[in-house]
């Protein structure tokens, strides 16, 4: 029988939260999941850090600096090595800054122009940060690797997951359930991973 222990996210969106906790209950996990309190009022965090784990890192001990409370920041993204990494850790604002999902994907699509085969290969990476009162806890990297499409497919899912074409269960991520998504996604891996190791810790 295990104790239960408190893990925010620094985060505001109830879905990334809904995501987490449906994690959370199928490996039967005695972390319990909510939002940080007060994170919407806090300044943004610059994510302009060259790599997915500096961001997470550095926004993990930011957010951390208003709770005692142990707290889980992420950051994620597409990476395509035929663009140099790009998306990358621009993928939110590749198009422009707030840009919407297709318009990344339009802009994905032009530089990919004339690519063929290999040259579309993409992988999502998600990185994790666990800091607690000035220090951090952990840090878990994962990716999922796919093929971009030249035309959108499904209606699932958000942000690349139309062009994000995923070989072995021959679709892409915007036409799998949640649940699928989870246990294929990047961050569906780094979080279970994280569910692994944090007990331990915490
Ligand atoms: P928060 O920081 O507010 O949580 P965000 O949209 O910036 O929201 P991320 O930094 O985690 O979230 O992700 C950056 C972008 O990477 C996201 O806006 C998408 O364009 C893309 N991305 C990340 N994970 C994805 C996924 O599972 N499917 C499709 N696109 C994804």
């Amino acid at each position: 029988m295990h104790s239960t222990k408190r893990l925010y996210l620094a985060s505001s969106n109830s879905g990334k939260l809904r995501e987490f906790s449906a994690i959370a209950a199928e490996v039967n996990s005695p972390i319990e999941l909510a939002l940080l309190p007060g994170f919407s009022e806090l300044a943004e965090f610059p994510e302009d850090a060259p790599t997915f784990a500096e961001n997470a890192v550095g926004k993990a001990l930011y957010t951390a600096t208003i709770t005692e409370e142990t707290v889980c920041a992420d950051d994620s993204g597409l990476v395509v090595p035929a663009l140099g990494g790009q998306p990358g850790v621009h993928s939110a604002r590749y198009a422009r800054p707030n840009a919407t999902g297709a318009q990344n994907i339009d802009k994905l699509l032009g530089a990919l122009a004339g690519k063929k085969g290999n040259e579309r290969q993409g992988y999502f990476v998600c990185a994790l940060a666990v800091a607690n009162m000035g220090r951090i806890v952990a840090v878990i990297t994962n990716r999922a690797d796919g093929v971009i499409l030249e035309v959108p497919r499904g209606s699932g899912g958000f942000g690349y997951d139309p062009v994000f074409y995923f070989p072995s269960l021959n679709r892409t991520f915007a036409e799998l359930s949640s649940a699928e998504k989870n246990l294929h996604s990047h961050r569906g891996k780094a979080f279970r991973r994280l569910l692994e190791v944090l007990p331990g810790m915490l």
